[in-house]
């Protein structure tokens, strides 16, 4: 896959008022290189819609693309991949349903899963929640950047720290050794979209020498 920096989710619940696509383009415009729908509560149809349009707003950038949970959505509107959890399909059956050429994520909360992850064919991992998180309800508790370290050492597939990453402690996730950022309520939340994706960008960039 394409690697990546920064990755913003979706989280409409994170911007009453505001429209997901331009909140979305934002992002993209403030260097987010990988976008994923995550929409947990709204039918199959509705979730098809606004992956469509993110899909044609990611093609326009260049940006990679990403359908939380929904296999046949992220198929019908051609996206990049597939990110899924520990309670979907295992990675074997999913990637009989995508093939090859698709991206598939997986979210792992332990060393065991990361191992598994990458045994089964995942493309990159999530990493978290490294601190409390309120954007995801069947939340484990924070798996601190102790857990990080460990992925650092013994895996060797692509990973994004995840959960509850703000600028003000993204550092600490940075010098335990990610190279990628993942948030949602940071960015999606923020007055200036564009601004925190920028200064995130910029972090990652004088910690990782990229
Ligand atoms: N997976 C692990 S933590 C999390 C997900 C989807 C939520 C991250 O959201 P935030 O707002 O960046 O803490
Ligand atoms: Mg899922």
């Amino acid at each position: 896959m394409k690697d990546f920096k920064l990755y913003t989710i979706t989280g409409e619940e994170f911007h009453p008022g505001r429209d997901l696509l331009t909140v979305m383009e934002k992002a993209i415009l403030g260097g987010s290189d990988i976008i994923q729908l995550r929409d947990k509560t709204n039918s199959k149809k509705v979730v098809f819609e606004k992956a469509k349009k993110l899909r044609e707003l990611t093609r326009k950038y260049e940006v990679t693309f990403i359908v939380n949970d929904h296999i046949d959505v992220a198929l019908a509107v051609d996206a990049d991949g597939i990110h899924i959890g520990q309670d979907d399909l295992p990675i074997e059956e999913a990637r009989k349903i995508v093939g090859k050429d698709k991206i598939i994520g997986l979210s792992t909360h332990a060393i065991e899963e990361a191992r598994e992850a990458e045994r089964a064919g995942a493309d990159y991992i999530g990493v978290g929640p490294i601190f409390p998180t309120k954007s995801k309800v069947d939340v484990v508790d924070p798996v601190t950047t102790d857990y990080i370290r460990q992925v650092v050492k013994e895996i060797t597939i692509p990973f994004v720290a995840i959960g509850g990453i703000k600028l003000h402690n993204v550092d600490q996730v940075l010098e335990a050794g990610a190279t990628r950022i993942c948030a949602i309520s940071e960015i999606v939340g923020a007055d200036n979209v564009e601004s925190v994706c920028q200064q995130f960008i910029e972090k990652i960039k004088q910690k990782v020498n990229i």
